[in-house]
C-alpha cells in the first residue's frame, strides 16, 4: 500500500460542512433555482456567468483579470457583458453564425479567446477550443470531424489551418493586426469596433449543445465529447462545493481552455458564481507563478500535479522568496497526487492541496476530497452528492471494498456528455447494460467510502501474479530525493509476465548513474514491495506528456516495444 497519511478536516462554513446528510437528500433539480431560467425556462450559460450578475449589482466588479509577458488587463462583468455582445454580434452578423453551429476557437490564452467563447454560446453555437499548440493535422481532425462552420484565430496560426481542405469552414476571424478582410476572413478588431453593444440572446433547451471538446483516445482519431447547456447546474454548484468558492474569492485557474479544466472551472464555475477569475498567459515558469499568487492576492488556486511536481523541483528557496498568506484553498486534477506534493504544499503553501477526480467526458467534479474531509494522501477523495460511484467488474457487477475494478459512475447526472460527436457506437461503448459509466479507469474503494486511483485500466502491470497499479510506484519513485517525475510501465518477461521499467527525470543538481538506479530499486523494494520496485530504469531530460500534464504511459510502452503510438496530437512538444 501507498506511503499515505492523514491531514485534518478544516475549519470553518463551508458549504458540505456536514457532507453525509447533504449527500443523502440532494438532488440536483434543488441546484436549479440559483438560475433564472428556473423561472423563465429560458436557458443560456453565458447569459448565467456573465449577464445576470450585472443586474444583480455587480457590473462593476472584475470578472477577468488578464496577464502576460506583454498585457496586464481588467474586464468587470459589465465590460464582459458588452464585448461578448459584441462579439456574438459579429459572429451572427458577419459570419452568419446560427444556432448549433459549431464555431472553434484555436488562439493563444488572451482576452479575446474568452470574449469569443462567451460570443459563440450567446449566439447560441456549439463552442470548441483548442490548444493553440496543435499542428495542422490535429487541427484539420477536428474541424473536419465537427464539421466547424467559423474557426476564429490569429494571423499566426493560420498557416496552421487547412482552410482550403475544409468545405464546412464558411469563415475565419482573424484576431491581430494588419488583416486583409474579404467575405471569407473577418478583421476582428475592425468587425467589434463597428458591433452593437446589445445582443438578443439566443434562447436554448436544456439539452441544446454547449461545447466540444476533443479529447485523445489511446488509439485513432481523437473524439469529440459533447456538453449540454444544462452542464451549468453541475459547474456551478461544484464550484461552491469543491472548489470552496466564495463571492470575494480571486481564483486563479492555471489550465488552458483547450483542457475540459480550463472551461469548467476556467470559464464557468468561477463565472457562474460571480467570482473574479484570472488568467494567465505565456509559458509556464515558477517565478511567475509565485508571483501571479502574490500580485492579485489569490484565494483558491486549481492546478495540476505537473505544475506542482516542477514547482516542487525549482526548490524551496524560490518559494520563500514568496507570500502565499492569502492563499485559502488549493486544488489538484488530471492525474493522480503524489503524496509527496501535498507534504511539499503543506510545507510551502501551509494548505492542503485538494485532490479531485473527473473526465472530460463527465463534464466536471465526481469524486473529490472536501474542504470538511479528512485528506488520506494519495485518494482522490469520495463522490460528490448526488454522484454515485463505485468499483465494478466488467460486466457491471459491484465489487467489495478494497477491491481494484473499474471506476464506474451510476448514469445521468447534468455534465455528462451527451454524446461523442458522430459516434454514437463509440458513445454507446461507455455505458453497462445495467446503468454504469465505465471510466477506463482502475481504482478500488476503501471501508470508509475513499477511492483510490491506480492507473488506466490499459495500464495496470501484471507482475509475479500481483496486480500493480502504476501510480503507486511513481508516488513512491517521487519520494527520492533525486527523482522529479517518474512514469511506469509493465514490460514483458517470460518469468514474472511483466516487470516494471521506470522512466524518471532527475532533479537538478542529480546525475544519472548505475549507481542511482541502483539506488532507487531498493527505495522502491524497501518502501514498498519487492515485486513493485522497478527492475528496469531509464533516464529522461522528459517524459511525454500532453497538453495538459499527463504522462503518456501509452507512449513510453510504445517506444519500449517498438509499437505504433497511436494519436500523438496532444503529445506536449
Ligand atoms: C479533468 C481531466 C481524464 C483522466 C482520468 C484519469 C486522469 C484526472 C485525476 C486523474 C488520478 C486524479 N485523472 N484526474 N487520475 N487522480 N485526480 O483530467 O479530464 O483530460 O479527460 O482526463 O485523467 O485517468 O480518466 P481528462
Amino acid at each position: 500500500m501507498l506511503d499515505s497519511f492523514f491531514l485534518p478536516a478544516e475549519q470553518g462554513v463551508h458549504e458540505l460542512d456536514d457532507l453525509e446528510t447533504v449527500r443523502k437528500s440532494f438532488d440536483w433539480k434543488q441546484a436549479e433555482h440559483q438560475f433564472s431560467w428556473h423561472e423563465t425556462g429560458k436557458i443560456n450559460a453565458a447569459y448565467e456567468a456573465i449577464d445576470r450578475h450585472t443586474e444583480k449589482g455587480s457590473a462593476d466588479k472584475v470578472a477577468l483579470y488578464y496577464s502576460d509577458l506583454s498585457r496586464d488587463e481588467s474586464y468587470t462583468f459589465g465590460e464582459m457583458k458588452k464585448l461578448s455582445n459584441k462579439a456574438a454580434n459579429v459572429l451572427k452578423q458577419k459570419a452568419d453564425v446560427r444556432k448549433g453551429d459549431r464555431v472553434f476557437i484555436f488562439m493563444p490564452r488572451s482576452p479575446e479567446l474568452y470574449i469569443l467563447f462567451l460570443g459563440v454560446i450567446k449566439a447560441g453555437a456549439i463552442v470548441g477550443p483548442l490548444f493553440e499548440a496543435f499542428m495542422e493535422g490535429a487541427v484539420r481532425d477536428r474541424l473536419e470531424d465537427s464539421e466547424a462552420k467559423v474557426l476564429c484565430t490569429t494571423p499566426e496560426l493560420l498557416k496552421r489551418v487547412p482552410y482550403q481542405l475544409l468545405p464546412h469552414l464558411k469563415h475565419i476571424v482573424l484576431v491581430g493586426d494588419g488583416i486583409n478582410e474579404d467575405e471569407y476572413f473577418i478583421d476582428y478588431k475592425k468587425a467589434m469596433d463597428q458591433a452593437d453593444n446589445d445582443f438578443l440572446i439566443e434562447w436554448m433547451d436544456r439539452e441544446d449543445g454547449l461545447i466540444l471538446h476533443y479529447t485523445s483516445g489511446s488509439t485513432g482519431k481523437p473524439k469529440g465529447v459533447l456538453h449540454v447547456h444544462e452542464a451549468m447546474v453541475q459547474h456551478a454548484q461544484t464550484g461552491r462545493w469543491v472548489l470552496d468558492l466564495k463571492k470575494d474569492d480571486v481564483y486563479w485557474c492555471t489550465a488552458d481552455p483547450g483542457w475540459v479544466t480550463g472551461t469548467s472551472y476556467g470559464v464557468f464555475a468561477p463565472w457562474l458564481n460571480g467570482v473574479t477569475n484570472i488568467v494567465r498567459g505565456g509559458r509556464f515558469s515558477p517565478s511567475d507563478w509565485y508571483q501571479t499568487i502574490e500580485k492579485y492576492g489569490v484565494t483558491v488556486w486549481y492546478s495540476a500535479p505537473t505544475a506542482f511536481r516542477m514547482l516542487m523541483s525549482a526548490g524551496k528557496v524560490l518559494a520563500e522568496k514568496h507570500n502565499f498568506s492569502s492563499l485559502r484553498h488549493v486544488l489538484s486534477v488530471g492525474e493522480p497526487l503524489n503524496p509527496e506534493v501535498i507534504r511539499w504544499g503543506w510545507q510551502v503553501f501551509k494548505k492542503r492541496i485538494h485532490d479531485t477526480w473527473w473526465m472530460t467526458e463527465t463534464g466536471a467534479h465526481m469524486i473529490c476530497n472536501y474542504p470538511s474531509m479528512k485528506i488520506k494522501a494519495g485518494s482522490m477523495g469520495k463522490p460528490v452528492p448526488g454522484i454515485t460511484a463505485a468499483i465494478v467488474d466488467d460486466s457491471g457487477i459491484e465489487l467489495p471494498p478494497n477491491t481494484m475494478g473499474n471506476l464506474a459512475i451510476k448514469k445521468g447526472w447534468p455534465s455528462m456528455m451527451r454524446a461523442i460527436w458522430n459516434n454514437k457506437e463509440k458513445y454507446d461503448s461507455y455505458f453497462t447494460s445495467n446503468g454504469w459509466y465505465v471510466s477506463g479507469d482502475s481504482a478500488y474503494m476503501d471501508e470508509d467510502g475513499y477511492f483510490w486511483f491506480q492507473g488506466r485500466v490499459d495500464d495496470v502491470i501484471m507482475t509475479s501474479g500481483e496486480r500493480i497499479g502504476p501510480f503507486e510506484v511513481e508516488s513512491k519513485l517521487v519520494e527520492h530525493p533525486a527523482v522529479s517525475e517518474a512514469g511506469v510501465i509493465g514490460i514483458p518477461d517470460p518469468i514474472r509476465g511483466e516487470i516494471i521499467k521506470a522512466f524518471i527525470s532527475l532533479r537538478e543538481g542529480f546525475e544519472a548513474s548505475e549507481k542511482l538506479k541502483e539506488e532507487i530499486y531498493h527505495f522502491v523494494k524497501n518502501g514498498l514491495a519487492a515485486h513493485a520496485a522497478p527492475r528496469k530504469i531509464d533516464f529522461k531530460d522528459k517524459l511525454p506528456k500532453t497538453r495538459s500534464g499527463k504522462i503518456m504511459r501509452r507512449v513510453l510502452k510504445a517506444w519500449e516495444l517498438g509499437l505504433p503510438t497511436g494519436d500523438l496530437s496532444t503529445l506536449e512538444d
